[in-house]
């Protein structure tokens, strides 16, 4: 399960991989980290997005990428049968994959707060520009109330930017996914890797990207009311035809701190129907143990602050009922 330096030996190593990264702003620099390592030694790196939104297993067989090539999955909490992983999510690991995952092997979760740190510690990088926008993609701006905040503070002034504009770049490639496009998350990749942190920052289609998607955001969470609500839970639904539960779930944790947010999201046009579940004071990896071992959904993943199951019917009518019951229990 924590086999590290053979994951990272394949990865200085290997003349021809695929990439597959998350869409968001840690899976992008993770991608951008093992990119620019491998250049340096002359070795090929290409990329596949895996489509969005789809979290489970069948996703390697759709990539259609050639048996020869080796898989590299980052910070994506799905892992294939065969080939190179490092993440940091509670996954299930399956096959015979290098995985190089320190949370499976114990350690806890804010030792490795981004696979980028997980590369940093096992693979190496002299980018901590990239490791630092990795922390600040998952943590956002509590990365600076961390042990982390002197890599962000460190990253930033690498890049040429201030803390502040840090967090704006890790908020941009954060918004890429949102948009279920996985043209814009290469595009966003791509201008990392070769104008840095201060590229995506300046750039245009990118920035009208996170425009749109701000102001959707807005315009739901200021007119969103609790569809249920109790001492311990209060429970939304969101129509969009973005991917922005986990925005707008976000945006009431902060709103209800003593509470566990449940948001119902439908992505309209795509039948893409989820459950994100956060909470600042709960803390829910018991729930998220249990969800996953009674195989609830399609699939379901997180962390011990927030988790999101994939549902099977439509509105999370099957779903929802076991989620409500699990988080009124713990
Ligand atoms: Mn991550």
């Amino acid at each position: 399960m924590h086999r590290c330096s053979e994951a990272a030996k394949a990865v200085e190593e290997l003349e021809d991989v695929y990439v597959v990264h998350h869409w968001d702003c840690d899976g992008i620099a993770s991608a951008a980290i093992v990119f620019t390592r491998r250049e340096s030694h002359g070795l090929r790196t290409r990329f596949e997005i895996p489509p969005i939104e789809t979290y489970d297993r069948s996703v390697y067989r759709r990539l259609g990428i050639d048996a020869r090539n080796t898989l590299v999955v980052l910070d994506y909490a799905v892992y294939p049968e065969s080939g190179v992983v490092f993440d940091h999510h509670r996954a299930d690991p399956v096959g015979e994959a290098l995985i190089c995952n320190p949370v499976l092997s114990g350690a806890d979760e804010m030792s490795y707060p981004s696979t980028t740190t997980v590369l940093q510690r096992y693979v190496g990088t002299g980018r901590l520009d990239l490791v630092a926008l990795g922390i600040v993609g998952d943590l956002g701006s509590r990365a600076l109330r961390t042990e982390w905040r002197r890599i962000v503070e460190e990253g930033a002034e690498i890049a040429g930017v201030s803390v502040e504009e840090l967090v704006r770049c890790a908020n941009i490639l954060n918004t890429c996914y949102v948009m279920l496009d996985s043209e814009i998350v290469s595009y966003a990749r791509e201008v990392l890797i070769r104008n840095g942190i201060k590229g995506v920052i300046a750039d245009g289609k990118l920035s009208g990207v996170v425009s749109d998607i701000e102001d959707e955001l807005k315009s739901i969470v200021s007119s969103v009311s609790p569809e249920l609500e109790d001492s311990k839970v209060i429970m939304f639904r969101v129509r969009s035809r973005f991917s922005i539960v986990s925005k707008v779930g976000r945006a009431l944790a902060e709103r209800y701190p003593n509470k566990i947010v449940v948001v119902v999201g439908h992505v309209e046009g795509k039948n893409i129907d989820r459950i994100y579940v956060r909470s600042t004071s709960t803390n829910l990896s018991k729930v998220l143990q249990h969800l996953k071992r009674a195989g609830v959904g399609k699939s379901v993943g997180g962390k011990d602050w927030v988790f999101s199951v994939l549902c099977a019917s439509s509105q999370c009518e099957d779903e929802l009922p076991i989620v409500l019951k699990a988080l009124r229990e713990c």
